[in-house]
C-alpha cells in the first residue's frame, strides 16, 4: 500500500450494513446490491477498514423519511418491509399489545397507522405504481433496504456535522432518481436528497457532484429552486439514453437559477477528455460557489464495460475525480450509485475508499477473498477498458459545454 498524499490524517467514516447486500431486485434485474458486499470485502482484505471508523448502518425512521418524501406514498413503500415486521404490525393491529413490541419499532407502526388511518390510504387501490415498471419491482424487504441506504446516508451528514469525520461514505446509497412521490430508475427513496437536506440544517451551501453515467434527475428536481444547493452531474445524453433530462440549458429556476449545472455528453468518453472536463468545470463552479460541503455521487455506471452505461473510464480515471474533488479540502460524503458489471462497481469503490484514506491499494486482488472467482482472469485491480471505443463527444463539442457553463456561472454573484 502506497501513501498517496500528505493529507491522510483526513478521518474517514464508513458505514455498511451487510443486510443491503442481501435485497435482490430480481434475478435478471440489472441493480445487484450484492456489489455492496463486493466492494466491502475488498475494503477489508485490502486491510482499509483498519484505518477508517466503521459504522453499523441503521435504518432511517418514517419521521426522517418525512423531511422530502410524501406521507402517502412512504405508507405505501412501507408495505413492503421485511416479513417479521410486517408480523409485528399484524400482531399490534389484532392484540394492541404493546408490550411485545421493541420500542423503537412501536412508534414507527403508531406512525404508519396514524397517518394511514388520517389519509384512509388503501395500499392495493394507490396511485403510487411502484412494481408496474420493471425498473422498479417490489420485493421482499423493499422499505427495509430503502430506510438502511437512506439511514447510512443521513448518518453521514451527522458525522461530518459532528466533526467526527471529514470523508463519510456509504457506498449503498447515491439513488438520485427517487422523486418526492415517484419511484424511478431502480431508485425508492432518494438518500441524498434527505442527505442533503441533513446538512442543510448547519450549512449555508451544499455542493452536490454526480458522476453517474445517468442525470441526477431527482436530486436536480428537488433543489431546482434554491441556491443553497448546487446540483452539478455529469452524463450521457442524447438518443433515449435514460432519463432524457439534464440538458446543458437545465439551468435551475427562481433564485435557484444557475444553481444547477448538465454537462451532457455522447458516449465513448475516455479517461483524458473527461478528467480534463471534470477538473475544468468543478474548478470553476469551487471558486464562484464556494461550498460549505461536498456530496459526491459515485455511480459506477461511467466506468469502461458497464451493461448500462455508453462511457469508457478506467477506474484511474474515475477515481481522479473523486481524489480531485478531496483535494480542496473541503467536507465531503461520498456516495454509491449505478454501476452494473459488478466485480469493476467493487474494484473502483474500493479503490475511491483508498483514495479517501490517502492510500493507493495494491494492483493484486487479495487471494483470500470469497468473491476472489469474480476477479479472473487476471485477478487484478484495474481492469483493461475496452479497445476502439470511438469518442462520440468532438473536443470543439466539449470546448462550446465548458464555455456555457463558464457562462452560466460569471451569473452567479460572489
Ligand atoms: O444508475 O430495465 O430506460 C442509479 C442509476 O442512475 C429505462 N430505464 C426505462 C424507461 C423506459 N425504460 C425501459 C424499462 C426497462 C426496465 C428494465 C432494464 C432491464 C434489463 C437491462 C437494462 C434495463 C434498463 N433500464 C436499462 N436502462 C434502464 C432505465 C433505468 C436506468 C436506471 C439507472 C439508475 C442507480
Ligand atoms: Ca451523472
Ligand atoms: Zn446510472
Amino acid at each position: 500500500m502506497i501513501q498517496t498524499d500528505s493529507d491522510s490524517s483526513r478521518r474517514v467514516a464508513y458505514f455498511y450494513n451487510r443486510f443491503i447486500g442481501k435485497f435482490q431486485y430480481g434475478k435478471e434485474h440489472p441493480m445487484k446490491p450484492k456489489r455492496i458486499i463486493m466492494a466491502h470485502n475488498l475494503i477489508v482484505n485490502y486491510g482499509l477498514f483498519r484505518q477508517m471508523d466503521v459504522y453499523l448502518i441503521r435504518e432511517a425512521q418514517l419521521q426522517e423519511i418525512r423531511k422530502f418524501h410524501d406521507p402517502d406514498y412512504i405508507i405505501y413503500l412501507s408495505q413492503f418491509m421485511s416479513q417479521n415486521k410486517i408480523n409485528f404490525v399484524k400482531e399490534y393491529c389484532s392484540a394492541n399489545n404493546e408490550s411485545v413490541i421493541p420500542e423503537n419499532l412501536l412508534e414507527e407502526f403508531k406512525l404508519i397507522i396514524k397517518w394511514s388511518q388520517q389519509q384512509k390510504i388503501k395500499t392495493e387501490n394507490s396511485e403510487f405504481k411502484v412494481g408496474d415498471s420493471p425498473d422498479n419491482p417490489t420485493f421482499s424487504g423493499l422499505f427495509s433496504y430503502c430506510q438502511l441506504s437512506s439511514g447510512a446516508s443521513i448518518d453521514c451528514a451527522h458525522s461530518i456535522l459532528t466533526g467526527q469525520a471529514d470523508i463519510a461514505i456509504n457506498w449503498s446509497g447515491g439513488l438520485h432518481h427517487a422523486k418526492k412521490k415517484e419511484a424511478s430508475g431502480f431508485c425508492y427513496i432518494n438518500d441524498i436528497v434527505l442527505c442533503i437536506l441533513e446538512l442543510l440544517r448547519v450549512y449555508v451551501r451544499v455542493l452536490y457532484v454526480d458522476i453517474d453515467c445517468h442525470h441526477g434527475d431527482g436530486v436536480e428536481e428537488a433543489f431546482y429552486l434554491t441556491n443553497r444547493v448546487m446540483t452539478l452531474s455529469f452524463h450521457q445524453y442524447g438518443d433515449d439514453f435514460y432519463p432524457g433530462t439534464g440538458q446543458l440549458n437545465s439551468v435551475g429556476v427562481g433564485v435557484g437559477r444557475y444553481y444547477s449545472v448538465n454537462v451532457p455528453m455522447k458516449p465513448g468518453m475516455s479517461d483524458e477528455p473527461y478528467i480534463e472536463m471534470f477538473k475544468k468545470i468543478t474548478s470553476r463552479v469551487m471558486q464562484v460557489y464556494r461550498p460549505d460541503c461536498i456530496v459526491m455521487q459515485c455511480g459506477a455506471d461511467s466506468l469502461s464495460l458497464d451493461k448500462l452505461g455508453g462511457f469508457n473510464l478506467s477506474i484511474k480515471g474515475h477515481g481522479a475525480c473523486v481524489q480531485y474533488m478531496k483535494s480542496f479540502g473541503t467536507p465531503m460524503i461520498l456516495l454509491g450509485g449505478g454501476g452494473y458489471t459488478i466485480s469493476n462497481v467493487s474494484r473502483c469503490w474500493a479503490y475511491e475508499t483508498g483514495i479517501a484514506l490517502g492510500q493507493q491499494i495494491d494492483q493484486a486482488i487479495p487471494s483470500n477473498d470469497i468473491y476472489y472467482d469474480y476477479y479472473s482472469p487476471d485477478y487484478l485491480l484495474h481492469f483493461p477498458i475496452k479497445q476502439n471505443v470511438e469518442n462520440r463527444n468532438k473536443t470543439e463539442d466539449l470546448n462550446k459545454i465548458v464555455a456555457t457553463v463558464y457562462d452560466y456561472l460569471s451569473y452567479i454573484e460572489n
